[in-house]
């Protein structure tokens, strides 16, 4: 497999962007050599700028659940354009995307539109911080919310896979008021708000962990965090740009039956555009401004380009009624590889909730950070490597989510399957 265009155009990227990239996780660092530039994505597939056609699960990092370019999303796109890219002013479009969102969720009585999942998140808590005037938040170890400063605080994805010891630039005063849990440990919860009595105004959870590897809720852990936050006067935050429409279309929350205060969202909501969105209960949601004091806005929020693509690509998974295959998929991929490694003996922990996935390389159950940080990165920078030579392109660390679209067949998923085999075997 020749990469000599990804590694001309990286060797003159890197005198372009600070590590050759523009979001670090993509730079490889963590599982050896080098990335490949892509020319475009089509279905389940992506295709490099040297020819080569890899099936995807990496999917933009979660929001292509239908795929690369498809076709309703494409001429949802299109359409838009051909009436403006931006207005800086509402358009119904917005509406149609707030209310089929609410359609699969609920629990969001209200809804602001923004740009980013990161803008979702530090929007999110400041409300929860001036609904609640109160200052601390609860983050939990492994866990990330972004890049915000306040949620720079032992977090995972790239922060985790880089082995930052969180970063520098981070001025201390901002992040006085970020206390920090073990994931899956009610305990370390409560002590928390015994230690501050009536002064966290918030938790913020990735209710399944995507961002250190997918780690499950344990039974009870999201259960005990709705009792705790109710019993504080302390708002609920399930931070669900990664498990919205992933885990279950309804997200976390619909799949374990836990009404959080707020939901914060991107992703999948934006169909491929840049989008995030946070939401929740409309009491809480009429503090924003104009209708209330807490301040938050944004040049290109509810573009109408992402508006566009989210209906498309939520309209898809209502039509096409897709959960079941789409979750059945995963699971045939999950046991596939399980089996793999298992016949060749090397122990591995593969988990999954719905359409996200990781195979850890370990004798340990993931539970939270600890037990995750012990995986082997350098078998899994192999396992990379491996799976890349043989087609198949996935997240380039060992602490992100693996991804499923509706374009994974049963056929491209046993392709899969079968190079991971190929991987153990040549081990
Ligand atoms: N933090 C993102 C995934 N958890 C990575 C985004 C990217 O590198 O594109």
């Amino acid at each position: 497999m020749s990469i000599t265009n990804s590694i001309k155009l990286f060797t003159e990227a890197q005198t372009l962007f600070p590590g050759g990239v523009n979001s670090p996780v993509r730079a490889f660092r963590a599982v050896g050599g080098q990335p490949l530039f892509i020319e475009r994505g089509e279905g389940a597939y992506l295709f490099d700028v040297d020819g080569n056609r890899y099936i995807d699960y990496v999917l933009s990092w979660g929001p292509l659940v239908t795929g690369h370019a498809h076709p309703k999303v494409v001429a949802a796109i299109q359409q838009a354009a051909t009436r403006g890219t931006s207005y800086g002013a509402p358009s119904p479009l917005e509406l149609e995307l707030a209310k089929s969102v609410m359609s699969f969720m609920p629990n969001i009585e209200m809804i602001r539109f923004v740009n980013s999942g990161t803008e979702a998140t530090m929007s999110a808590l400041r409300l929860a911080r001036a609904y609640t005037k109160r200052d601390k938040i609860i983050k939990f170890d492994g866990c990330y919310h972004g890049h915000a400063d306040l949620l720079l605080v032992q977090a995972g994805s790239g922060v985790a896979t880089l082995g930052l010891p969180d970063s520098p630039g981070v001025p201390a005063n901002t992040v006085k008021d970020t206390l920090v849990a073990d994931f899956n440990n009610l305990d370390s919860v409560e002590a928390l708000f015994k230690q501050y009595p009536d002064q966290i105004a918030a938790i913020i959870v990735e209710p399944v962990a995507g961002n250190m590897g997918v780690v499950p809720p344990l039974p009870g852990f999201l259960e005990g965090l709705r009792a705790i936050t109710s019993r504080a006067g302390s708002v609920l935050i399930f931070d669900e740009v990664m498990t919205g429409f992933r885990v279950h279309f309804g997200g976390a929350q619909a799949l374990y039956n836990i009404q959080p205060d707020l939901t914060t969202l991107g992703k999948v909501i934006g169909g491929g555009l840049p989008v995030g969105a946070y939401g929740g209960k409309r009491e809480i949601m009429q503090m924003v401004a104009p209708s209330g004091p807490m301040y938050q806005a944004g040049t290109l929020a509810g573009n109408p380009l992402a508006m566009s693509a989210g209906i498309a690509a939520l309209n898809l998974l209502r039509e096409e009624n897709c959960w079941e295959k789409l979750d059945q998929a995963a699971g045939r991929l999950e046991a596939g590889i399980a089996s793999a490694a298992s016949r060749a003996g090397i122990p591995i922990q593969q988990t999954r909730v719905g359409t996200m996935f990781t195979t850890f390389f370990s004798e340990t159950k993931p539970v939270d950070w600890n037990t995750v940080k012990v995986a082997d990165k350098i078998l899994f920078g192999k396992f990379f490597q491996k799976m890349l030579e043989n087609g198949v392109y996935l997240a380039p660390s060992q602490f992100e989510s693996g991804f499923i679209s509706t374009m994974h067949t049963n056929a491209i998923i046993d392709k899969t399957i079968a190079a991971a085999a190929e991987a153990f075997r040549t081990w």
